[in-house]
This record gives C-alpha cells, sequence and structure tokens, in this order.
C-alpha cells in the first residue's frame, strides 16, 4: 500500500495504527495485516504534512533527512512545501524524479522493489482534489508499471502483470467546487489511463453517522495522528481495506491449524479481471480505462440462518452499506465475500453452496441481472473465508462500472467548460479530453460491451 498526498497519508496511518492497535491487544486479527500487508510507504511534497504521520514518526522515526529521501516527491525540485491545489505541480514533481537515468522507486524512495515484485498487487492511495494526490499519483503508478514489466516482454505480458489499484477518496458536497470538480475528472481520468481498477469512496457516505462497523483504533493514537474530522471515516476505510486484506491472507498467513483465516482463495486479480472482458473493443478510444469497483460493506449478528436473513444481510449491505454513491442496478456485476467465525459460517454453508446469496444478489431490488438486455452477462461471483477472530457475518463487494452520481456530477461541470468556456483551465481540459472521455463512456451497463 502507497499513500500519496495528505488523504493518503492519513489513511496509511488509520492502517498502521490498526495493525497496532491489534498487537497491543494481543488479538489474532494483527495477523491480517503482518501476512496481508507486504510493505508500505508514504509519500508527499509537503514535509511537514509527511513528518506529522504515525508512519514517519512512529513506525519508520525518520530523521528529517531520511524524510526528505524516502518520502519527499520533487527531491530537489522545491522546498517541500506542498502542491497547493495544484495538481500540475504534483504531476510536474513526480515526473522529475523519473527524468532521464533517475529512478526514485529504485533510487531512494521508501517503497521497495522487491517487496513490490513479491506482492499479489499495488495499492495506491489518494485523494483526486487537491494537489499531491490528484497530479502525482497517476506518474508513480505508470513508473510502478514500467518497472514490474521491464524486460518481461512487453505487451503480451500485460494481461498477467502485477495487478495496480487506486483507492481514491472523493470530498464531501460541502467541500468541492468548480476547481475541485476538474481537479476530481482531470486526477480520475489520469488513474484510470495508468492503473487496473480505481475503488472509490465518498467521504460524505463513509461520514454519517459513524457506522458501527468501524473497526477499532486506539483513540489516543488516532486522535493523535489523524485530523478529527476524519478519524471515523478512517476508521471505516479500514475495515473495508481490512476485509481486501483478509482475502489475500489464506496464503501468506503462517498460523498453525484451526485458529487460521481459511476459505476460498481470492487473488485480487479476480477482483476486475473479468470486467476487463467485457470492454468493447472500440478503435477509437484513446486507452482502455481501468476498472471502476464500487465498495460495500455490511453485516449481521444473525447465528442461523435462511434466505430471509440472506435477504436482510445483502439489503444492509448493497443499498445502507455503499461507501460510494451509487445504484446497483447500473453495474456490470460485481464480486463479493462472505466471512464470519467457524460456526456461523457452517451453519451458512448449506445456502451457500445452494447459491442462494448469489441468487439474491442479483435480483430485483439489487443488481437486477435479468432486466439486462445486452448480449453479454451481469457476473455475480460471491467467495467465502472462515475468519476465526470475528463475531459476526460480514459481507463485503465490489461491484463494477455502475454510474457513479458523485463522478459524474464532477464530469459534466467538466464538460460544460469545455464546451463553452474560454478559460485557461478549459483550454487545458480541452487537451486532455481524450483522457477523460474513455472513463466515463464505460460507466452505466448501457456501456458494457
Ligand atoms: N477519507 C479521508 N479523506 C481525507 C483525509 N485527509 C484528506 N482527505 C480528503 O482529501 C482532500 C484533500 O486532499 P489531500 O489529500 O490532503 O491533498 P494533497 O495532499 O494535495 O494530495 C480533502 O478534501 C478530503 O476530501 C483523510 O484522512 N481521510
Ligand atoms: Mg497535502
Amino acid at each position: 500500500m502507497i499513500g500519496v498526498g495528505g488523504a493518503g497519508n492519513h489513511i496509511i496511518d488509520a492502517v498502521l495504527m490498526r495493525r497496532d492497535t491489534l498487537r497491543n491487544n494481543n488479538s489474532s486479527l494483527a495477523e491480517v495485516w503482518e501476512g496481508g500487508l507486504a510493505n508500505y510507504g508514504s509519500l508527499n511534497t509537503n514535509i511537514t504534512e509527511l513528518g506529522e504521520t504515525y508512519y514517519a514518526r512512529e513506525d519508520r522515526g525518520f530523521s528529517r533527512e531520511a524524510l526528505v529521501t524516502n518520502g519527499m516527491i520533487g527531491y530537489r525540485h522545491h522546498n517541500y512545501s506542498g502542491a497547493g491545489r495544484n495538481w500540475k505541480v504534483g504531476r510536474q514533481l513526480m515526473q522529475k524524479d523519473f527524468e532521464g537515468e533517475k529512478n526514485a522507486i529504485r533510487d531512494r524512495l521508501d517503497l521497495n522493489l522487491n517487496d513490490i515484485e513479491a506482492s499479489q498487487a499495488v495499492m495506491l492511495i489518494n485523494s483526486v482534489t487537491k494537489g499531491t494526490g490528484c497530479g502525482a499519483t497517476p506518474v508513480l503508478a505508470e513508473n510502478i508499471r514500467d518497472l514490474i514489466t521491464e524486460g518481461t516482454g512487453g505487451e503480451d505480458t500485460i494481461a498477467f502483470s502485477k495487478p495496480l489499484i487506486s483507492s481514491v477518496v472523493l470530498p464531501s458536497d460541502h467541500e468541492f467546487g468548480s476547481s475541485e470538480m476538474v481537479r476530481g475528472v482531470v486526477g480520475m481520468a489520469y488513474l484510470s489511463k495508468a492503473v487496473d481498477g480505481i475503488i472509490p469512496f465518498d467521504n460524505s457516505k463513509l461520514d454519517d453517522p459513524p457506522s458501527d462497523l468501524a473497526v477499532d483504533i486506539d483513540q489516543d493514537m488516532l486522535g493523535r495522528y489523524n485530523p478529527p474530522m476524519y478519524t471515523d471515516i478512517n476508521r471505516l476505510l479500514v475495515t473495508f481495506l481490512e476485509s481486501f486484506t483478509m482475502s489475500s491472507t489464506p496464503q501468506s498467513a503462517d498460523t498453525a491449524g484451526t485458529a487460521r483465516i481459511n476459505g476460498e482463495v481470492f487473488d485480487v486479480p479476480d477482483s476486475f479481471r473479468p470486467v476487463q472482458r467485457k470492454y468493447s473493443q472500440s478503435e477509437d478510444r484513446a486507452y482502455k480505462p481501468a476498472v471502476v469497483m464500487a465498495p460495500v460493506i455490511g453485516k449481521t449478528s444473525a447465528s442461523t440462518f435462511d434466505r430471509s436473513r440472506l435477504d436482510t444481510l445483502a439489503r444492509s449491505t448493497l443499498l445502507q452499506g455503499q461507501l460510494v454513491e451509487f445504484d446497483p442496478k447500473t453495474a456490470w456485476g460485481g464480486t463479493f465475500m462472505v466471512y464470519g467465525p467457524e460456526e456461523k459460517m457452517e451453519e451458512l454453508a448449506p445456502l451457500l453452496s445452494n447459491n442462494e446469496l448469489s441468487s439474491i444478489l442479483s435480483g430485483e431490488d439489487f443488481l437486477a441481472r435479468e432486466n439486462f438486455e445486452g448480449p453479454g452477462s451481469i457476473d455475480v461471483y460471491v467467495n467465502q473465508l472462515v475468519v476465526p477472530h470475528v463475531d459476526d457475518v460480514y459481507l463485503w463487494g465490489l461491484l463494477w462500472n455502475p454510474h457513479l452520481p458523485t463522478l459524474e456530477r464532477m464530469y459534466d461541470h467538466a464538460r460544460e467548460l469545455v464546451e463553452h468556456s474560454d478559460s485557461q483551465e478549459a483550454s487545458e481540459l480541452r487537451e486532455m479530453w481524450d483522457t477523460v472521455e474513455p472513463l466515463f463512456d464505460c460507466l452505466g451497463r448501457e456501456n458494457m460491451g
């Protein structure tokens, strides 16, 4: 996991504080992070912001000098005071780090190439509405891609190459004005070109009310290192990321016997590869956009299960458990994971093996699979995991390429500028419009190939 810019740095911090909270409580769930998270790093253009993180202070214990070489974007090209609200500054500073013979990943950043190579996937975490996360992350992604595909035989290997996923936080409504919308569109578009999958999160969906799904993180730590308005938001984000990480723990966790997380192996590429084949082979599209994966999570404390209990769980997950605003009926399908303690998963087993859950998720109120009249198919995958150290049964999911009202509002605004404005901002947007279109052309099932 790599956090870029303020939001990314805070979220990496929340993950590390979660891991350390679990460790301090001797919880065996700590293994999820110890086994599932190969390594992590936080980058920024702003030395003060990065210097104040849990990551820099408590986890790595960086000196000021180490902070510069390990974490600063735009090494020796500025005074490390940030990129402001200018995505171009973030982009250009990151490009400086890969100019000519330079390769900041190989040369100096706290991103270990061996760990990147050994990992199942790389997840970038950033915002797209300010300067650093928005501008720098896509350039970093391109360079990670180049490094891991270098010398492996070019184009053909892309299908086997390591998944690059980006988790993006979108600001609450009251936070975004015209220029945030433009940056949001630009940031998402460049990312969409550089990574395989994007998981967008609406801060407003994560916020209110604080969810009982949000994991426990030591309040003293969290309050000290995460800004107060993001503590609850980030705890819920960590819930989602922890589940995602669990999915890849079975292969790596090295614990004995029954206390072990086990189940169907759900590889990270499974979260988007089935979708990439559904894109139409459009000749005039400038690139094949990343799969957008809308996150959902829900849980139930029930200990006996029948179809109606599963229906309630599906409802609370797909409708109330959305971490970004979307309508499941517009999605191309989705991948789900149901997990819980052994005795409850045993109760669930007969229902799951009868495909009850996937039939509910495919039904009228949810993905409405039957309503799709195109030639393709709306695929719904359900994986299951036994996780010994949780009390409840959780349903976690990613729904593919639905319409996303939050982003589409940003897009409509940008398009309006492109069509009717003489401003410099509009002319810059016009120049990169063929990078913007493909992403938005693929949202919604009417756009499925
Ligand atoms: N969920 C979440 N969002 C954050 C957090 N910090 C900042 N943000 C979001 O990120 C936006 C600011 O971008 P930031 O990442 O600080 O800018 P950058 O440093 O230039 O990349 C804010 O509008 C918030 O929406 C955080 O800790 N959690
Ligand atoms: Mg910042």
